[in-house]
């Protein structure tokens, strides 16, 4: 990371003597079972025999976040979901985390199974989710949903309440707590609120078909601080204050709301990526590997790659994409049997009609493009839907010759960043380092770098990184096929001179610079907040 000092002091100077509570749905460390006593995985009646093992954050901000806990000694209150959670759990649902060195308290909110499906799939996933990327028609309001959703923000808010001191910092993440911050508020009026919003914030035309929209922006608005990634859902928000509160002061200019005798600073900050850690996971595997993973999907040497990376959601526009793939080969029939798309799909709220809706068109999206164009030596499109380990992800990134993110809407998409992050060879390099004279992924390069990346103009990482990708706009099938074939024949030179400008872009505003920006504001709002105070008094 390039900014590892500024952050150290921003982050120190915002959290002060109070301390740092970050508050998520999703918990940074999981306890399982493995492997153990007698060898078949169950134990014996009691489960003495099994043996617990840890998941730990595997990338992406909790990555980020989790160093910060230790550094700070904080607290980080999430839903313990993990089988053996409870087992490794003091009376509170506390334990000191990480096991190495137990820095900080991770105190584990537990959820029964008709409270998962209430509030995380009812609510979180089936209203708000589809609702801020503007599927009203995709939501399914339902009253218990909501009831459920209040209820487990309170229960956080009450976690958050019992551990938190009137000069702490506390760190709200998405759309699962919308209703928290106000809670919080209510009984500990002193700590200092901020909140991130992960996900697109929609229009008011959007928002306000939600029946409870005013509870929802009067819960953000319990926040001192409320971050979203671009100034357009800044202002999309604010624009819901101002038509959904008639008292509410709403200073588009400054990005301020004042409601209710209180202050909310409205503020964007684009997520960035641990560039240099991607940068270097993404030379960890070698030739060793593209050779197996050729062998085992049929992949021969020469062949071009593009490559996809996605949760299987509606919103990241994956069957748009395979559309867009069928018709280049239609039209531009020189490229089959040269590319193969690789789509590295992981499962999501499978519980959800609409996601098992989404799987099965996929699949068969795919079915379709094999059997149309594919051969005995060629397959058009690999479909993977294990979860990889990250040195594979990002070694992924790097053999690719084209990246395709065309989501129908994204809060950001961290994918279009890791990719860029990866693109770390020269021209010329991987051939030098390897001696090799044979072309393809069989020895990790598609061919010579760097890659080309086709972004989606409907994601937050296009106000960044758009002006240097292929822009497409997803639902447009052939300007996508044509944007597919105009990378892949992309000349060296303007590949390099793109790459080199995202590149520049994405290490100079990586994590830890987003992490200092967030904890530069909520420092400066802070020592405002005081000035003000020690002036009233
Ligand atoms: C929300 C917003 C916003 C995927 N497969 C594997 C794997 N991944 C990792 C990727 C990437 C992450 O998952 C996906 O991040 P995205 O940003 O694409 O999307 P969402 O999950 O929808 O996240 C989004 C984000 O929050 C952050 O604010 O950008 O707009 O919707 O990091 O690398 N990682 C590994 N193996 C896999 O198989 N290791």
């Amino acid at each position: 990371m390039t900014a590892g000092n500024d952050v150290g002091s921003a982050v120190e100077s915002a959290i002060g003597d109070g301390g740092l509570i970050v508050v998520s749905n999703r918990q940074p460390y999981s306890h399982g079972y493995g492997e153990g006593g007698d060898g078949d995985g169950t134990g014996d009646e009691n489960g003495s025999e099994r043996t617990i093992t840890v998941d730990r954050p595997a990338g992406g901000l909790t990555a980020g976040l989790d160093p910060v806990l230790q550094r700070t000694a904080g607290t980080w209150v999430a839903w313990g979901d993990g089988e053996a959670d409870h087992e490794v759990t003091n009376e509170d649902g506390e334990v000191r985390m990480p096991p190495e060195n137990e820095a900080y308290t991770l105190k584990r909110v537990w959820l029964d199974e008709e409270t998962v499906e209430e509030y995380y799939y009812g609510y979180s996933n089936r209203v708000l989710w589809p609702l801020c990327h503007g599927g009203v028609w995709k939501t399914e309001f339902a009253e218990r949903h909501w009831q459920r959703y209040r209820q487990v923000n309170e229960t956080f808010a009450e976690s958050v309440v019992e551990r938190a001191d009137p000069d702490s910092l506390i760190w709200f993440q998405d759309y699962h707590f919308s209703l928290a911050p106000r809670f919080v508020r209510e009984a500990a009026p002193d700590p200092f609120l901020m909140h991130f919003w992960h996900i697109t914030w929609p229009a008011w035309d959007t928002f306000r078909a939600c029946p409870q929209h005013r509870a929802l922006l009067a819960g953000l608005l319990g926040n001192d601080l409320l971050g979203f990634h671009t100034e357009r859902y800044c202002a999309n928000f604010l624009d819901c204050v101002a038509n959904a509160f008639e008292d509410a002061f709403v200073d588009r200019e400054d990005g301020r709301v004042n409601y209710e005798g209180h202050t909310t600073a409205v503020q964007a900050f684009p997520l960035g990526v641990d560039a240099a850690a991607i940068a270097e996971a993404s030379t960890a595997v070698g030739p060793d590997f593209f050779e197996g993973f050729g062998r085992e999907h049929g992949i021969a040497p020469g062949t071009r790659i593009a490559l996809g990376v996605d949760r299987l959601d509606y919103t990241k526009g994956i069957v748009e994409r395979l559309n867009a793939l069928e018709r280049l080969f239609e039209t531009h029939e020189d490229w089959r049997g040269r590319l193969t798309y690789v789509q590295k799909a992981s499962e999501s709220r499978s519980l959800i009609p609409e996601y098992q809706n989404l799987q099965t068109e996929v699949r068969e999206s795919i079915e379709r493009l094999d059997e149309r164009f594919g051969t005995e030596e060629w397959t058009p499109v690999v479909y993977l839907d294990q979860f990889l380990p990250s040195e594979e992800l990002y070694g992924l990134y790097r053999a690719a010759d084209v990246m395709l993110v065309s989501a129908v809407r994204d809060g950001m998409n961290l994918v279009a960043k890791e990719f860029v992050a990866a693109q770390v060879d020269e021209p010329g390099e991987r051939d030098r380092e390897q001696g090799a004279e044979r072309e393809g992924i069989e020895r990790g390069v598609g061919r010579e770098p760097p890659g080309v990346l086709v972004l989606s103009d409907q994601t937050g990482a296009y106000e960044e990184l758009g002006e240097h990708a292929l822009t497409i706009n997803p639902y447009d099938t052939e300007g996508f096929a044509d944007a597919i074939a105009a990378a892949l024949s992309m000349p060296a030179d303007e590949r390099r001179e793109r790459m080199a400008t995202l590149r520049e872009q994405v290490t100079t505003n990586d994590l830890d610079a987003w992490m200092a920006r967030v904890f530069g504001a909520a420092d400066e709002l802070r020592a405002t907040r005081e000035r003000n105070t020690a002036d009233g008094a």
